[in-house]
């Protein structure tokens, strides 16, 4: 039984009859899983979910997100990989474009 929704299986190449759910199609290197939840297409290794975290000149950070039109993205942080996380900035929206985020100046800094 597969486990994603057949309608976006087939625009995407998947195969609705199996579970290929972990499976890399593309070979991008995110399962199609992944894909789905990020809306992003899982035939095409160019459609990707990615973070780029950029020095701003003078100090700072800044966050490069590739988004997709009808996500909406919310940047947390947190001092470890296992929490606890706070949101970073405001939520914003997805435009099918590299969306450039000012972070916040981490706490004690
Ligand atoms: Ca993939
Ligand atoms: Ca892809």
């Amino acid at each position: 039984m597969a486990s994603l929704p057949s309608g976006w299986e087939h625009a995407n190449g998947t195969n609705p009859h199996g579970n290929d759910a972990t499976e890399d199609l593309d070979g991008e290197g995110h399962d199609n899983t992944g894909e789905f939840a990020a809306g992003t297409a899982a035939n095409d290794a160019t459609s990707r979910f990615e973070l780029r975290l950029l020095p701003v000149p003078g100090g700072g950070w800044q966050a490069e997100v590739f988004t997709r039109a009808g996500r909406r993205y919310q940047l947390q942080s947190g001092a470890s990989v296992v929490g606890p996380w706070e949101s970073a900035g405001t939520a914003f929206e997805g435009m099918d474009a590299v969306v450039a985020v000012p972070l916040p100046a981490a706490s004690g800094t």
